[in-house]
């Protein structure tokens, strides 16, 4: 029987996800090269989201991607308006670093119906903003501060609470361009939680990636460098290339 979304994660070491933003898609060349070169390189799942992207951008960009790959299409939801049925799965974020009701709970009612009519799996996902020293969208757009990165303690003690309430999945963002990545202390910190750790905000390099995957990441998300430089995924390339090589070792 076909695995899950989330048995897939659950079973991955070392994967990688390219972030699509709706919102600054082309839906059209630089998007199918975008792909063309994901797929190439060995990305293992394709997240689309974005702070602010209306539903008609959402869909869009939904109905372009899935015409071109087979490649697993997660949404990564900025608003409750960021769901349609052509992704295979989405990570229902509880924002639980903020204390605004419409990203814990708001946003989740608004669209449980329509989420219901749609086969998508859905996978509980404890979302936890780090501070990656720049005010990021997702903080302004949440009206949530995230925490701050030396707080461990905090870290810790929420995605704690976030397994307790059931979620399957730690995403830890540091937001999209972030100065700093989310560190590795902290992923590291995280590991007695036994969840798979997406993390994600300002992952620029190979090295970056290769550090967060060693402490424990699960899936390293990456967004805006692909957007300044697709080409970045060659390297990714040779990384995931000495990685399948080091397993058969
Ligand atoms: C998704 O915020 C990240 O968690 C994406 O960040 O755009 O900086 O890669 P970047």
């Amino acid at each position: 029987m076909k695995k899950t979304i989330l048995e897939t994660i659950q079973s991955t070491k070392n994967a990688i996800a390219v972030l699509i933003d709706p919102e600054k898609s082309d839906n059209g060349p630089i998007l199918e090269n975008l792909i063309r070169q994901a797929e190439f390189s060995g990305i293992d799942f394709l997240f689309v989201g974005g702070s602010s992207v209306t539903r008609k951008e959402f869909e869009a960009t939904l109905k372009c991607i899935k015409k071109q790959t087979k490649l697993p299409i997660v949404i990564f939801p900025g608003s409750s308006v960021q769901i349609s049925k052509e992704a295979d799965a989405i990570l229902y974020l509880s924002l639980l670093s903020g204390r605004n009701p419409d990203f814990l709970i708001g946003h989740h009612i608004q669209s449980a119906m329509e989420l219901f009519e749609m086969s998508i799996e859905v996978m509980p996902t404890a979302y936890i903003l780090i501070d990656g020293g720049t005010q990021s969208s997702v903080a302004y757009m949440s009206q949530t501060t995230p925490i701050p990165r030396e707080k461990l303690s905090i870290v810790k003690q929420t995605a704690l609470a976030g397994k307790f309430q059931g979620k399957q999945l730690i995403y830890l963002d540091a937001g999209s361009g972030a100065k700093h990545q989310v560190s590795t202390e902290i992923i590291a910190d995280l590991k007695i939680v036994q969840l798979p750790l997406i993390v994600g905000g300002g992952i620029r390099t190979v090295e970056q990636i290769r550090d967060l995957h060693d402490a424990g990441a699960s899936i390293v998300v990456i967004g805006n460098k692909l957007e300044e430089d697709s080409d970045f995924l060659l390297d990714i390339h040779l990384y995931k290339k000495n990685l399948q090589v080091a397993a058969l070792q």
